[in-house]
């Protein structure tokens, strides 16, 4: 009907003659030859060359050019479509036919934690004879009220055996050879943890208590508010009073703004360090703190990581207990403090504190 009523027209203008036919071509797809998005992939980014298209085939070209490797899927109307794994460097395609609607193009790497860190966007699929419909605009707005629902808060609270993890070799599986060499400069480093931990088997009991509430906020405005006091091996007390997060790079990490929750790290992931476990995290967190030892100030920029992970110790005696422990319960309490930036290593055993509380648990604070 469309068409016929296309062509009459278009037959009736004779007087417009070229002009006519310049437009009829524009206006009309190639039913026979995909149109083509480009989309670059990176760390934590998924870039597409246009936010919108005309329904129909679509030829998704795909670039890795990020330094790990990452996937691409498109999610919509109908589709649920993913490619494989993607080298650094390399490229693919992938072409579907796409019906007018809002498409999510992602890395679905690491259980979607590439996504949760950023590499997520959108794809408008508009009818090829007719402009967008309005109703598009209505849905921009339900997007964009979702991502100011984001913003949550995390309250937890250390419990359960609490273990002080001092240097002690941590060996590699053998499968982490190859991605040792990808390191590159950064490889002596992670060949000293192998024999000097921190992620040791070596532990010792100990005793303390960590509570911290932490907010992600998106970027930079995350935040982060907790008191732990523990005993380490030697009898000395220490606490650690956390009240703001960092939001710098920290080395062969992501930037992640300081807090994030609900991500898969590791292991498979990609995400940080291959060289641990695969786990499942309920928050984690960068953040500078105040450290006291025996009521004396230490410093007020230790470098402290904290996360509320899947268990990947045994009980009793604390050993690594699997490799991909993603799927065990959120309650492993790791908090790890190391100097600050040029500053001398603190006086215990390898210079660092990486103390676990093995049953915490977590909740949603009233705001
Ligand atoms: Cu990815």
């Amino acid at each position: 009907m469309d068409r016929e009523s296309n062509g009459v027209r278009v037959g009736t203008v004779v007087a417009l003659g070229l002009l006519g036919a310049v437009v009829g071509a524009a206006s009309r797809p190639h039913l026979d030859v995909a149109a083509q998005v480009s989309v670059k992939l990176s760390e934590w980014n998924v870039g597409l060359s246009q936010a919108s298209i005309a329904a129909g085939p679509v030829t998704f070209v795909v670039t890795n050019a990020g330094s790990i490797p990452h996937g691409f899927e498109v999610e919509g109307p109908g589709i649920e479509q993913e490619i494989e794994t993607i080298q650094p460097g390399a490229s693919d395609t992938l072409t579907l036919t796409l019906k007018p609607g809002s498409y999510e193009v992602y890395c679905p790497v690491g259980s979607d934690s590439h996504k949760k860190l950023g590499m997520d966007t959108h794809l408008k699929v508009v009818s090829a004879t007719s402009p967008a419909p309005s109703r598009y605009g209505a849905s921009e707005l339900s997007e964009s009220h979702m991502k100011t629902e984001r913003l949550q808060a995390i309250r937890v609270t250390g419990g359960g055996p609490v273990i002080q993890i001092l240097p002690g070799p941590f060996p590699f599986p053998d499968s982490a050879a190859p991605i040792l060499k990808a390191f590159g400069d950064e490889r002596e480093g992670l060949e000293s943890q192998v024999k000097n931990g921190p992620y040791s088997n070596n532990v010792v009991r100990s005793s303390g208590t960590f509570v911290f509430t932490a907010w992600d906020k998106g970027a930079v405005r995350d935040s982060v508010d907790g008191v732990a006091e523990f005993a380490t091996q030697d009898g000395a007390r220490w606490k650690l009073v956390l009240d703001r997060v960092q939001t710098k790079d920290v080395p062969h990490h992501p930037r992640f703004g300081g807090v994030i929750m609900g991500l898969y790290y590791h292991g498979v992931t990609q995400v940080h360090t291959p060289l641990v476990p695969t786990i499942n995290s309920a928050v984690a967190l960068w953040a500078f703190g105040h450290l006291y030892k025996n009521d004396v100030l230490v410093t007020d920029n230790a470098q402290v990581h904290v996360m509320l992970l899947s268990r990947t110790r045994r009980d009793g005696d604390f050993a690594l207990a699997c490799w991909n422990c993603s799927k065990n319960k959120l309650e492993e309490l790791q908090l790890q403090i190391l100097p600050g930036p040029g500053e001398p290593k603190f006086d215990a055993p390898g210079g660092f504190l990486f103390v676990n509380w093995e049953k915490s648990s977590s909740r949603t604070p009233a705001s």
